[in-house]
């Protein structure tokens, strides 16, 4: 628990706010009114007046009800977890599909705690200005502005996401497998990219460093390619509704063949960030597919020794330091190793009527040869393993 309260200052401060104290109280259950008891609350709203505090940060999401309580008994800003990371979002989203999907997140967070009394998030967006008892019809007109503004973002996600389908299409064309960088925020996943690519993402000591997409080509030793994808990084209690709406974002990841998981070895949490990782993974439909661990920042005292050991415990795994170049020599063996099964070729015949089929096919596989001419169309592709299911039945056995 200590731990998510680390967390929840560096989250914080990467905000922009000091942080001048904390608390912390075990209960069997949150209280319904103020999530925690009274007397805590009285003990916080007393520490409160003496720091001059101005913000109370939940490391739990907060119901509407229970912050518009605690704001009164604190006289100052309650915002939970939840809020907090949308907000460093919001700071952080550069593209417009970035800062469309961060909007959507927050007004989808709103939305359940537009009640006359819940003030901070009206108040910062400067936008619905239902503070005090204003009443019921001021009320319902900003939910109807609200969910109209969600719509409208919807709309126009739509379409800038159909850009980047397009430009999306570009990629399948050079059939180059992708593989994607995951991992907790701040593992070091820009730092990595940058690294073996010499791309230049921003790559700080900071959360959520990065939010957008950024997809560039390594050219192994072996000759063999692979386009590396770095995204936006993975948190504990992350949001549901910013996963749902980053999950165009995270389509990288869902569409990727590989997945290569960045870890800081040198965090003391790291296990726990692993699990974290793969809970998300999970939930956007992305944890079959092959992966290679990647336990970073192997320079850092006492890493080393914790990413041997992390080693032992996954199939595929390196120890690296993407800021020293270390280990870099095995990566590309590892990763290349990952890719063979990626670049074999087979031979398939597809009746010519399963026609979805066949256009699966060319929007999956990498055709090298075709034939049309025969009772069934002939094929030798290279198709990615995790949709080869798809084409089993049609695959010829090799000879
Ligand atoms: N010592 C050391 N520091 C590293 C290494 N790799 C990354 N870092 C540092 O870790 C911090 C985070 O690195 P990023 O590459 O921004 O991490 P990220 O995973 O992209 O983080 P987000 O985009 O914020 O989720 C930066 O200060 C990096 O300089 C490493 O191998 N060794
Ligand atoms: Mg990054």
């Amino acid at each position: 628990m200590v731990d998510s309260l680390d967390e929840l200052t560096e989250l914080a401060t990467t905000a922009g706010a000091a942080v001048v104290g904390r608390g912390m109280q075990k209960l069997e259950a949150p209280h319904p009114g103020t999530y925690i008891g009274a007397g805590k609350a009285e003990e916080l709203a007393r520490e409160c007046r003496e720091l001059g505090a101005d913000t109370v940060l939940f490391d739990d999401e907060l119901s509407g009800a229970q912050a518009r309580n605690l704001e009164e008994l604190f006289g100052c800003k309650v915002m939970d977890r939840t809020a907090l990371i949308l907000d460093i979002f919001g700071q952080r989203a550069r593209t417009r599909e970035g800062k469309l999907q961060v909007e959507l997140a927050q007004l989808q967070y709103l939305m359940p705690r537009l009640t006359r009394y819940w003030t901070h998030l009206s108040r910062q967006r400067g936008s619905t200005g239902s503070i005090g008892g204003e009443g019921e019809s001021q009320l319902e007109s900003d939910r109807r502005k609200t969910q109209e503004r969600i719509e409208k973002i919807r709309d126009e996600l739509l379409i800038v996401r159909k850009q980047r389908t397009t430009q999306r299409a570009g990629r399948q064309r050079h059939q180059w497998p992708l593989a994607s960088i995951v991992g907790y925020t701040n593992a070091g996943k820009s730092t990595l990219l940058n690294a073996l690519t010499g791309a230049e993402v921003l790559a700080a000591d900071m959360l959520f460093a990065t939010l957008d997409p950024t997809t560039r080509r390594l050219r192994l030793p072996s000759n063999q390619n692979v386009l590396l994808s770095d995204t936006v990084g993975f948190i504990r209690k992350l949001p549901h509704g910013l996963v749902e709406a980053f999950k165009a974002t995270l389509e990288e990841v869902v569409e990727a063949e590989l997945l290569i998981h960045v870890v800081d070895s040198s965090h003391p949490q790291c296990a726990q960030q692993i699990e974290a990782v793969n809970s998300v993974l999970s939930e956007i439909g992305a944890m079959e597919k092959p992966v290679l661990m990647v336990f970073n920042k192997v320079d850092k005292q006492g890493a080393r020794e914790a990413a041997e050991l992390l080693c032992q415990q996954f199939p595929k795994a390196v120890a690296v330091s993407s800021r020293e170049k270390i280990g870099f020599d095995t990566l590309f063996a590892e990763l290349g190793a990952m890719l063979k099964p990626i670049r074999d070729f087979v031979e398939v015949r597809i009746p010519h009527g399963e026609q979805k089929a066949i256009s699966r096919l060319h929007a999956l596989g990498q055709i090298v040869e075709q034939d049309y001419s025969g009772p069934e169309a002939w094929f030798r592709v290279r198709i990615p393993p995790y949709v080869r299911h798809e084409f089993e039945r049609f695959v010829l056995p090799e000879n």
